[in-house]
């Protein structure tokens, strides 16, 4: 074998084990949930709190929005159960190896310095962790739309998912998400799920009033609170590793023989 044919042998190695690694990251209850096209559904969303300040003017970086450089200005795809008319959301949870970045982009909400986001183990919501604080704050006010990200970093379980404590001020419990709180895996329409497959970077919102599986509650803007996420794939198991090692070594050895 040449030297750029070896090269080019375990370069195709490397890259199938960089493709393994790449798990999918996000899971939904309903197998139908599939990326839906921007402009349906959420793309027709008005505000209470005023026009053109709803979560797709932000993805699309229009309205009140035009020219924030946080703003990924681009038509997303988003994640909804294409075999319902209304396109709900399905209950979701992230699988990833941690840790996880986030930004907290904007927050439009009365509650805005109460409202308290986390993840939780969807194994065993008792294991948990605060990713904003209600006293986070991206932008100076809810007619103040000017963007300076708060970063955050956070390494969650294996499976992990999101909750939301609307307007919540004393410490964070377990009872109080598993009571109060809005999780994704049981309550997914109030969050907005988006995804920029170019950066493999999820946009969220999320809406602090319940909407209800019915849609009639809440204003539907899901700008209460918007952030970025981007997930650290997990790594493939030990034995998939081993596996992979065990066939590159066969195709090795075969080679050899062959000369
Ligand atoms: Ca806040
Ligand atoms: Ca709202």
């Amino acid at each position: 074998m040449t030297l750029s044919a070896r090269l080019a042998f375990w370069s195709g190695v490397l890259g199938a084990l960089a493709g393994a690694a790449r798990c999918d990251t996000v899971s939904f209850l309903s197998p139908t949930t599939t990326e839906q096209p921007f402009g349906s559904f959420y793309g027709q969303s008005a505000s209470d709190d005023g026009p053109e300040r709803s979560l797709p003017h932000f993805i699309s970086g229009t309205g009140v929005f035009a020219g924030n450089p946080y703003a990924p200005a681009a038509q997303l795809p988003f994640y909804g159960d294409s075999g319902s008319a209304l396109l709900l959301p399905s209950g979701f949870w992230f699988h990833s190896g941690g840790p996880s970045q986030t930004a907290l982009l904007m927050e439009i909400a009365g509650w805005r310095d109460g409202n308290t986001l986390g993840w939780y183990n969807t194994a065993n919501s008792a294991d948990f962790g605060v990713i904003f604080q209600g006293s986070d704050q991206a932008n100076p006010s809810n007619s103040d739309f000017t963007t300076t990200p708060v970063l955050r970093s956070f390494q969650p379980s294996t499976d992990w998912g999101l909750w939301l404590l609307p307007n919540y001020q004393a410490p964070i419990t377990a009872s109080a998400i598993a009571q109060d709180g809005m999780l994704s895996l049981q309550h997914p329409e109030q969050f907005g799920l988006f995804r920029d497959d170019t950066q493999d970077l999820y946009y969220i919102g999320v809406e602090d009033t319940l909407v209800g599986r019915d849609f009639a509650g809440g204003d539907r803007d899901y700008n209460d609170m918007i952030f970025s996420l981007k997930n650290t794939p997990q790594v493939p198991e030990p034995s998939t590793v081993l596996l992979l090692g065990t066939v590159v070594l066969g195709l090795g050895l075969l080679r050899l023989r062959a000369h």
